[in-house]
């Protein structure tokens, strides 16, 4: 069944959605969000769909080595992997913006592997009637847990490009606390992470302290990006042992993680210090790191997560998920392949409450109880909306933005501001 179904025609659009003024440890989000539709069309009609980053840089690679699978059939996956590598030099060591790893030249070939890789999952699944996941092994859960992601943010950003947003200032302990029970409110999210490396540490602590006391129960993180040099996360290490779950990439480099690990009882988290399998094989040997954010947009596809989820389980690492801004298509995936794993230990990232643009059908993907059930139907069980495709590549056109850029975006607000880390 299939084997004759050629694919005949690669489409990538990029696309630029509405982005909140969220602050960071590099600066503070652009109006204007990035990402690339990838359409794999068969040649019985059929369009398979992803999700990936919309950077100049990525739109270069997908535009020199997304043919590579035409006259493939969609169950070819090897065959597409190997002509990607041979397509696509890696770019040792390149990395455009530290801390999203989706970002970085140097993971070049496990985005392109993925952005086709989802495809072409799709596009079987529609073939023999399967969603995605029946495809990894079959659904170990009927629906997947999210986190509500919170941010420091400004009511709106400096350039005022449109109305501001619903959520409002969110920058004193009272306003987090404030957008965490907004946020429950309207998706029922359990578990809650704020993305810190922002403002001083003793201010940061204060918020989740806030959070504790307001919500009890919840389970907590706070990500700082790497923003706190190592006497700053050691001397943190105290107030937050009883506040989170996990301490997340408080402090740069693995080393740097290794000496804080043994000054807190609690797991240390990433996505900064191992984001690739060379790092894992380093990183986890290490015992620095106890939970793994993966990401398939950069690991390269659904079945490498699922091996970086048994290597998870064989090293006795926690497996989470990390997230850049996005759409549903991606957070479909994101769905599939966590749906998939059994030793997902905790809920996973997701930038989506953030967004109010959408690009599928049917509009927003829905949230029950802080989580998205599983489609049950053919492939990822997405169709785009192409009237949403069209106005979204028209922002795209218009908005001016070709490559995130942070620092940039924060100079506007504060022209001393370095962006150099760790500031604190
Ligand atoms: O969107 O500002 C952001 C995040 O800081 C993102 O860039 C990070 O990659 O969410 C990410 C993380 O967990 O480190
Ligand atoms: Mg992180």
């Amino acid at each position: 069944m299939g084997r004759d179904l050629k694919i005949s025609a690669v489409r990538v659009t990029p696309i630029a959605f509405r982005d909140g003024p969220l602050l960071n440890a590099a600066g503070i989000h652009e109006p204007w969000a990035l990402r690339a539709i990838v359409e794999l069309e068969s040649s019985d009609g059929r369009v398979g769909l992803s999700e990936t980053y919309g950077d100049a840089p990525m739109l270069a690679v997908l535009a020199q080595a997304k043919d590579v699978v035409l006259g493939l059939s969609p169950f070819d996956l090897n065959a597409m992997e190997q002509r990607v590598r041979a397509a696509v030099r890696p770019v040792a060591g390149a990395v455009e913006f530290e801390l999203a790893p989706g970002s970085h030249a140097a993971k070049n070939v496990p985005k392109l592997i993925s952005a086709l890789e989802v495809a072409m999952l799709d596009l079987q699944g529609q073939v023999v009637g399967a969603p995605v996941v029946d495809l990894l092994g079959g659904k170990v859960r009927d629906a997947v847990p999210y986190s509500a992601y919170l941010f420091f943010k400004y009511a709106e950003h400096i350039d005022r490009p449109y109305a501001p947003d619903a959520w409002g200032e969110g920058l004193s302990p009272e306003q987090i606390v404030a957008q965490a029970k907004r946020m429950i409110d309207l998706y029922g999210f359990r578990s809650i992470k704020l993305k810190g490396g922002v403002f001083a540490p003793a201010h940061e602590i204060a918020c989740m302290q806030a959070l504790h006391a307001a919500l009890p129960g919840l389970p907590l993180r706070l990500d700082p990006n790497a923003n706190w040099s190592l006497p700053t996360a050691i001397a943190a290490a105290p107030e937050l042992d009883t506040l989170l779950e996990y301490y997340e990439d408080p402090t740069p480099g693995l080393a740097g993680m290794a000496e804080l690990a043994k000054h807190t009882a609690l797991p240390l988290a990433t996505n900064m210090v191992i984001t690739t399998l060379e790092e894992f094989r380093r990183g986890a040997a290490s015992g620095a790191v106890k939970v793994l954010l993966s990401d398939h947009h950069y690991w390269g596809g659904l079945r490498v997560t699922q091996t970086l989820a048994r290597m998870c389980a064989l090293w006795d690492l926690g497996l989470s998920m990390h997230s850049n801004s996005h759409l549903g298509i991606s957070l479909i995936a994101m769905t599939h392949i966590a749906a998939s794993i059994p030793n997902l230990t905790y809920a996973c990232d997701t930038h989506y409450p953030w967004q109010e643009e959408e690009v599928i059908e049917g509009g927003r993907v829905r949230f029950e109880d802080g989580a998205v059930r599983v489609p049950e139907t053919p492939g990822l069980g997405v169709t785009l909306d192409r009237r949403r495709l069209a106005e979204l590549h028209a922002q795209y056109l218009d908005c001016g933005v070709r490559q995130r850029d942070d620092l940039a975006q924060m100079k506007k607000y504060d022209p001393t501001f370095t962006g150099s880390t760790p500031r604190f």
